[in-house]
C-alpha cells in the first residue's frame, strides 16, 4: 500500500492562507475584534465558508487566525490530493513515516522570550460561553520519553491559569504515559507547545497510533518530503521549524489545578476538575506571528479528528475483513461516535463480525451501521434509506451494553454506555428481486436542454392551458 507522492503539496500556514486569501475563502477581520467571545463568534459566522484572520485582535499586535481546514475538501487541497485520496494517503502516511531532518536554525526562534507573561504576549482567545477563561486550542504538545527517546504530538485543550501556567487536560494516552514515567521519580517532564503549523502537522498530529510512533514522521510523509525540525533553546524536544509560535515548559510533577469548564467538540462543556499543570519557562516565535486557534466545537475541530480516525479504523478493519472498502464517521456523530462502514460482497454473518471489530478499533465509537457498495456513505439520507429498507431490529442488529464510551458524551455514566450495531446489507440469500432498487431506464442519459420545450414553443402550449 504505497500512495503516489510526486503530486503531493505540503503547505506551510502562511502559504496555505495566501491560497485561501487567492480563492475568497479568508476573511480579513477589523481591528478590534475582542478577544472574548467576539473573535470566534465571527469565527463561528465565517465556519466552513470562510477562515477568519485578525490582523490585530483586541489592540494586540500578534495576528489570531481560525478555520483554517473546515472542510474535506480543503485539507485535501492542502495536502495537494483529491478528496477521495485523503484516507488513503494518511493509511499510507501513517505505515511508511519518514524521519524527520534537524536544522540548526530555524525560524520559530527568531525572537526569543525568557521570561513570558502568556497573559499578554499572545492573544489568546476566550471561545464559548462558559469557558472558564482563556485557552490555547490549537497548540501542537510535543514531548520525549526518557525512556526510549521517541517524542509524541497531541493536542490538549490549555487553559491560561496565570502568566507562567497551563492547566492541561491529559487523556490517558501518550503524553500522560510519558509523564508518568518520570513522575513517579518526582521529576518534571519537557513539553513543547507548537502554535500555528502546516495543515499536514495538524492533521498527523491527531494520528491515532501506537505508543512511540512520532507524529511529526506520518506529518513528513503526508506531506511528501521530511519535516524539518529544530531542538528547542532550552530542551532535546524537536519542534517544526517553520511553527509560528513555540512555548517550552514543564509538566509539573505532583502538581494539580483547576482546569475547565471548556466547550467541546459534543458541544457540550468539558467538567472543571483537578487537572496537570504545565510550567512555561520560554516563548519562541517567528518575526510577526500568527496564533491559531480552533474553536471548540467547530467543523475544524470536528473534521481534525475524523479524517485520522476513520484511517485507523479502516486499517484496522481491512486487515481483517477483506470485503470492507471504505468507512466514515458521520458529522451528525460530531465526527467520532457514529460510523458508517461500506462493504463488498460480504460473506454471510460477516457484517456482524466487522461491527464487533468496530466497536474495538477505537472507544468513542456507539454506533456503526454497515452498508452494501450500493450505498454512498457520504450521503446521511441514503445510508438511513438503507437502514430503512435493509434493517430489522431483531435480526440485524449487535448491542453491546457497559462498554467503554466517550466521557465528554453526556448521556454515558462517566464514559460507560452501550453500543449499537446495524446490519444494513442486504441478506446474501435474499431472493434477487427483491432487492432490485427502482429504475427508470435512460434516466441518466436524458439531456434535459434538448427536451425541455423553449420559450416560442411554450407560448403555444400556454394558451391551451
Ligand atoms: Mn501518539
Amino acid at each position: 500500500m504505497t500512495t503516489d507522492r510526486s503530486n503531493r503539496r505540503d503547505y506551510n500556514l502562511r502559504d496555505w492562507l495566501s491560497r485561501l486569501d487567492a480563492t475568497d475563502r479568508l476573511a480579513v477581520i477589523k481591528p478590534g475584534a475582542a478577544l472574548k467571545f467576539e473573535l470566534a463568534a465571527i469565527a463561528n459566522r465565517l465556519d466552513g465558508r470562510q477562515a477568519s484572520y485578525f490582523p490585530s485582535p483586541g489592540g494586540h499586535d500578534v495576528a489570531v487566525v481560525s478555520g483554517l481546514i473546515s472542510d474535506r475538501a480543503w485539507m485535501a487541497e492542502a495536502l495537494g490530493l483529491e478528496e477521495a485520496e485523503l484516507v488513503p494517503a494518511f493509511q499510507d502516511a501513517v505505515a511508511n513515516p519518514i524521519p524527520w531532518v534537524q536544522v540548526e536554525q530555524a525560524p520559530c526562534q527568531d525572537v526569543v522570550h525568557d521570561d513570558p507573561d502568556l497573559t499578554t504576549l499572545l492573544p489568546v482567545p476566550t471561545h464559548n460561553e462558559f469557558d472558564s477563561g482563556p485557552y490555547i486550542a490549537a497548540g501542537l504538545a510535543i514531548t520525549k520519553s526518557t525512556k526510549t527517546g521517541a517524542q509524541n504530538v497531541s493536542i490538549h485543550r490549555l487553559q491560561v491559569s496565570g502568566p507562567k501556567e497551563l492547566g492541561a487536560l491529559l487523556l490517558p494516552r501518550h503524553t500522560l504515559a510519558f509523564f508518568e514515567e518520570v513522575e513517579k521519580d518526582g521529576e518534571d517532564l519537557d513539553i513543547a507547545i507548537v502554535v500555528g503549523t502546516s495543515p499536514a502537522t495538524l492533521l498527523a498530529s491527531q494520528a491515532v497510533v501506537p505508543l512511540g510512533f512520532d507524529e511529526l514522521e506520518i506529518a513528513g510523509a503526508l506531506g511528501g518530503a521530511a519535516l524539518e525540525v529544530v531542538k528547542c533553546v532550552g530542551s532535546t524536544i524537536c519542534v517544526p521549524a517553520a511553527a509560528e509560535i513555540v512555548i517550552e515548559g514543564r509538566i509539573a510533577a505532583n502538581a494539580r489545578a483547576m482546569e475547565g469548564p471548556f466547550g467541546e467538540f459534543p458541544q457540550y462543556y468539558g467538567e472543571r476538575a483537578e487537572r496537570h499543570v504545565i510550567q512555561v519557562d520560554r516563548v519562541t516565535h517567528r518575526q510577526n506571528p500568527i496564533f491559531h486557534t480552533i474553536v471548540g466545537g467547530g467543523l475544524e475541530h470536528l473534521l481534525l479528528g475524523a479524517i485520522p480516525r476513520e484511517s485507523t479504523i479502516l486499517s484496522t478493519l481491512q486487515r481483517n475483513f477483506n470485503c470492507v472498502t471504505n468507512a466514515v464517521l458521520t458529522m451528525g456523530g460530531i465526527h467520532r461516535y457514529h460510523l458508517v462502514i461500506q462493504v463488498e460482497d460480504p460473506k454471510p454473518g460477516e457484517a456482524k463480525n466487522i461491527l464487533l471489530a468496530a466497536f474495538g478499533a477505537h472507544y468513542d465509537i456507539k454506533q456503526a451501521i454497515v452498508v452494501d457498495s450500493d450505498v454512498d456513505i457520504h450521503d446521511s439520507d441514503k445510508v438511513e434509506w438503507a437502514v430503512a429498507t435493509r434493517f430489522q431490529g431483531d435480526t440485524d442488529l449487535v448491542a453491546v451494553h457497559n462498554a467503554q464510551g466517550s466521557k465528554l458524551d453526556p448521556s454515558t455514566r462517566d464514559g460507560v454506555g452501550s453500543k449499537l450495531g446495524y446490519d444494513a446489507t442486504v441478506p446474501r440469500d435474499a431472493p434477487e428481486f427483491k432487492y432490485t432498487t427502482i429504475r427508470v431506464p435512460g434516466e441518466d442519459d436524458i439531456d434535459l436542454d434538448e427536451k425541455v420545450a423553449s420559450d416560442t414553443y411554450l407560448k403555444d402550449i400556454r394558451e391551451d392551458f
